[in-house]
């Protein structure tokens, strides 16, 4: 064991989702290390400790764990299970650490970010409930970060973490297990495997696009080897460090080999996406797509045909950006729904203490409470269970929706790799103005309110303010803009738009929220400050 002197890092302070930078950036000497010291200094130390460890696979991803097994032993940590090869999914991390009671994990991933040595890495620490730490956690470890002067590490042999079982790290027990068992089995409680199985028996097609990311060996074990699925539904399923070269966001954009299946001649009846570490999940119909806000709202008003949410749900949870689609749903059903900052550490309390059971983000995120992270192979499953029940296609379920709830038109335009000063001067701008736009008129739409939202956590009591500036109209219409907190170069803005239409369900999106659009680079004056007039990524 061995006392490592260092010098702080200006930089580790971590974002939406954890620390993500570039890749060589974690690779230089002391940089991994010193985070992860004070993630265990964090937590009040490691000592005694029980801990989760596993990634996404990208690049740097078998380093990493090496040096975390090493440093967790040398802080004194009596156990760490760990995915075979190093791999685990961000739920199938979530859901080890609450099965096994353990004192927490870290799960080593940049999600959708692309990954390689020129590309991108990410760590965080989930706390004993499966989820990600709260702000209150992800502030001390950035306390400790700017200030630490050393860090503990034992000198070692790597540890073999291709066979199962385990094995001892000077004195702490390192268990290897299988990345996917643990997992499946938990599926196998919520949905109803035998009524899918008969679907895809009766002829159902699906295509599953892993996009060479974590999912693959979870999607190919349950899919085809446990629901039946024919053999090559899943497509890159084969986990890569530097994901093929893909972008492994499931989006239109990113995961276009997909759309153009769905959308071409003889396209299976179902499809799906899913993104670097597993918790996301695009759906799609045959010659439709489904926008994650709409999918949540249909998940929340069908969760009662599986199993495992036959009891109904006891309340919704949403990002402040994802549209009010499910709002309409948790009306008719009588239930609460919550609306909370970005990122899914904001839902944990909600769902510990019970108030919600499904939650959602824009971002191609969906979740519930079986495990405290969004779930993307779990949102798909769900899914086909509702299609085996209702025997309908995708695109009659969404129509039912609309017809009886109303649409939500919606859309994220993305504009990447923003100059940061530029970004922050245009936001405390309108930051500024936001108090003279109510009873403005714009494109015809009359402001009814203007802030920055803030939230004050129900459960806790704690305050987090200046999560994203909202715009809101009269005719029910919405413009929400924030910065990214997950993004490793420069700044990324991101436009949300929403208007609300009770007939005419057929529009284009980008058409029905023409006036919106123009509405909000009217009031960001988004060109003036970047430069930029057209987004790089539209969902
Ligand atoms: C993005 C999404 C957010 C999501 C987060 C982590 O954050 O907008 O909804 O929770 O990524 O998801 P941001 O700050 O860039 O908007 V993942 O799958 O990247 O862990
Ligand atoms: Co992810």
């Amino acid at each position: 064991m061995t006392t490592i002197p260092t010098v702080a890092f200006d930089d580790q302070k971590p974002g939406t989702s954890g620390l993500r930078k570039k890749t060589r950036v974690f690779m230089q000497p002391h940089y991994l290390e010193n985070f992860v010291q004070a993630i265990f200094t964090a937590i009040g130390g490691a000592r005694g400790k029980t801990f989760v460890l596993g990634g996404d696979g990208r690049y740097f991803n078998d380093r990493a764990v090496q040096v975390i097994l090493r440093m967790a032993a040398a802080n004194g940590a009596s156990r760490v299970i760990v995915g075979q090869g190093g791999i685990l999914s961000t739920p199938a991390a979530s859901n080890l650490i609450r099965q096994r009671k353990t004192d927490g994990g870290i799960i080593l991933s940049a999600s959708h970010n692309p990954g390689g040595e020129d590309e991108d890495f990410g760590i965080k620490f989930n706390m004993p409930n499966g989820g990600p730490a709260p702000e209150s956690i992800t502030d001390a470890m950035y306390r400790e970060a700017s200030a630490i002067v050393s860090y503990e590490i034992l000198e070692a042999q790597d540890v073999d973490l291709n066979a199962l079982g385990e094995t001892s790290l000077d004195g702490m027990a390192v268990e290897v297990v299988d990345s996917v068992a643990d997992y499946a089995a938990l599926m196998e409680t919520l949905f109803d495997f035998d009524a899918i199985r008969a679907m895809f028996a009766g002829g159902f097609r699906m295509r599953f696009d892993a996009m060479c990311a974590v999912t693959g060996p979870y999607a190919t074990e349950i899919i085809e080897n446990r629901l039946g699925a024919a053999a090559g539904t899943v497509t890159h399923g084969t986990p890569m460090p530097d994901f093929g070269g893909m972008h492994p966001d499931p989006n239109p954009t990113w995961a276009h080999e997909l759309m153009d299946e769905m959308m071409g001649p003889d396209a299976p009846d179902f499809g799906a996406a899913s993104d670097g570490d597993g918790d996301r999940n695009m759906v799609v119909g045959r010659g439709i797509y489904v926008s994650p806000s709409d999918s949540l709202a249909v998940l929340a008003a069908n969760a009662h045909l599986a199993k495992g949410y036959a009891k109904g749900i006891a309340g919704v949870a949403r990002s402040m950006p994802t549209s009010a689609a499910v709002d309409r749903v948790a009306k008719d059903l009588g239930i609460e729904a919550f609306e909370t900052p970005t990122g899914w550490k904001f839902f944990g309390n909600l769902l510990d203490a019970g108030r919600v059971t499904l939650c959602g983000e824009e971002s191609f995120g969906t979740g519930s409470d079986h495990v405290r992270e969004k779930d993307g192979l779990w949102a798909v499953l769900l899914w086909l269970n509702i299609l085996a029940v209702r025997k309908q296609s995708v695109a009659d379920i969404l129509n039912e929706h609309w017809q009886k709830y109303g649409r939500n038109y919606y859309s994220r335009h993305d504009f990447e790799a923003v100059d940061k000063e530029k970004a922050d001067e245009m936001v405390a701008a309108l930051r500024g103005a936001l108090a003279d736009l109510p009873g403005r008129t714009m494109q015809g739409m009359a402001v009814a309110a203007a802030d920055d939202f803030s939230y004050t956590d129900p459960v806790d009591g704690s305050t987090s303010a200046k999560q994203g500036i909202r715009v809101l109209f009269e005719d029910g219409s919405r413009i929400v803009m924030r910065l990214s907190g997950t993004g490793t170069q420069g700044a990324t803005l991101r436009l949300y738009l929403e208007r609300y239409a009770e007939s005419g369900f057929d529009r284009d999106p980008q058409d029905a929220l023409a006036p919106v659009i123009q509405a909000a680079h009217e009031l960001a004056d988004i060109a003036g400050h970047t430069g930029r007039t057209e987004p790089d990524v539209i969902t």
